[in-house]
Parts: C-alpha cells; structure tokens; sequence
C-alpha cells in the first residue's frame, strides 16, 4: 500500500476491548483538527477479526487505515515467573519501530483523549517522550510510552527486539511485571539524562493527575493536550454510560471539578457514539 501521508499518528490495538478507545482517540484528532492520518496497528493474527470489528464501528476510512505487522511472540525464560498477564500483548507495541512506510510516527496510547491539536510534536525528535507522572511522584523519571515520536526504522525495531529479555531480568527482580514501556527504556538506558527529548507532561498527563499538573505548574487546563486514562479499567470498558461512570460525573460535580467533569463526559461521548 502507499502512503501520501509520511506523518502519522499510529496506535496499536491487540484486542477488540479497546475498540471504544480507538473511537474516541479517532474523534478527538479530527475534532483539533490534525493534519495527519491516524493508522491503527495490528497484529497478523488479529487482522481479520479486529478489520471486521473495526469496519462495523466505522472507524477505518480514507484518513484511518489498518497496517498489519507479524505478531511478537516472546518466550518467558523458565526461571520468570510473572504474576499478572495483563502486559503479555505489549510487546507487539515495539513493531511501531518496524514500520519503515512511514517516515516519522507519533504512537499513541488508545487509551488518550486529544483535547489540543498537536501536530507540531512531528518535529520533535525520535524517542521523544513525557516523563508522565512526575508532577504527582517527582522521583519517577521514566519515559511512559503512551505518548512516544517514532522514526521508524528496523535497526531501531531489532535493539528494541534484543532488549526483551534484559528488560524482563531487570523487571523480575525488582518484583514487578513487564510492560513495552520497560523495553523502550532498557533500549534507551540514558534518556533521562536527554532534556531534548522530554516533552512536557501536558502531553501525556494522567487523568487522575489533571489538578496536581496545574497547581504544579501553573498552567490552565484547556493547555492539557493529552489526558491518558491509564490502568486497567478504562472509562468504556464495561460500557459508557454506567452506574459508575454517572457516580463518578456526580461526584466531580459535587466537588466542583468541573473541569474533570467536562472531560469525563466528553471522553464516554466519543467512545459511545
Ligand atoms: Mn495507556
């Protein structure tokens, strides 16, 4: 297939539960008007299944198109055990660095609400990234891969590929589960020691951190660009307008946050309609 579009904001779906964020990522970019197409990557096992899914929602047009990757299977050395399977598919988030159609991709997470267009982080740098999190825990320093600019490039995807196991060791020991996100760290070992790529936490800021950040920084909320739903219960994930999400609206109403309010709302709009 080719491309008139070289620039593109990718994101990766694995499994048909994230299909409502995937909508709701799609609608927002179109509301900031971006100018660049949005590409949803998917695994070659998934591929028929997920076009079907993804067809139905009338999510795949002109401006948003399915790439397929091979899948990534990794074998768990015998000694690591991992308690929690809530990670396994991640790895196949490290094929964005495979796909050399593309001249520069910004990943995104779909599990993102955009609230500002944000087309100019195309000229940022590779591996660009926000330490996401760090206004509420400043001793966290990592970059957090929901948000990450990407020139593709298959040297880029073999470090990547060579770096799962190193990335696992380090994540058993310390006792704790592995993500994509460690990957993309253990190949970049020093990035935090690279002000360049850190990108301000406006473009990858935690829903439940939206206040922290703007106290913090004294910025307003309408310049949160990026909010990200993180964990692994989404807003959508048992339907968008439940008792839960509506107990939740009452609850920012009643404590005046309205701001949080206003996002909630619109978040479950876009990934109802
Ligand atoms: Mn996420």
């Amino acid at each position: 297939m080719k491309y008139n579009d070289k620039r593109v904001f990718m994101t990766v779906l694995t499994n048909d539960k994230y299909i409502p964020g995937v909508k709701a990522l799609k609608r927002s970019l179109k509301l900031v008007r971006s100018k660049h197409d949005l590409v949803i990557l998917v695994p070659q096992s998934m591929e028929i299944s997920l076009r079907s899914k993804l067809k139905r929602n009338r999510i795949l047009d002109k401006h948003c198109k399915m790439v397929v990757k091979k899948d990534v299977i990794v074998e768990y050395p015998k000694e690591i055990h991992f308690k929690d399977h809530y990670w396994f598919n991640t790895f196949f988030k490290l094929s964005v660095a495979s796909c050399e159609e593309f001249d520069k991709i910004l990943l995104l997470d779909s599990d993102m609400l955009i609230t500002n267009n944000i087309d100019h982080l195309f000229e940022k740098p590779d591996y660009s990234a926000v330490v996401a999190g760090h206004c509420a825990v400043p001793e966290w320093v990592k970059l957090n891969s929901g948000l990450m600019v990407i020139e593709p490039r298959i040297k880029l995807y073999n470090t990547l590929m060579d770096s799962i196991k190193p990335a696992m060791y380090r994540r058993f020991n310390e006792g704790y589960n592995i993500g994509d996100q460690d990957v993309f760290q253990e190949a970049y070992k020093d990035w935090e020691k690279h002000e360049e790529l850190q990108l301000p936490e406006r473009y990858n800021c935690f829903f439940s951190d939206v206040r922290v950040l703007v106290n913090k920084e004294g910025i307003n909320f309408k310049d949160i660009s990026v909010i990200h739903f993180i964990g692994e219960n989404k807003p959508w994930s048992n339907g968008c307008f439940t008792k839960k999400n509506i107990r939740q609206c009452l609850s920012f109403l009643r404590h005046g946050k309205f701001y949080e309010l206003k996002i909630l709302v619109k978040y479950l709009l876009l990934a109802a309609m």
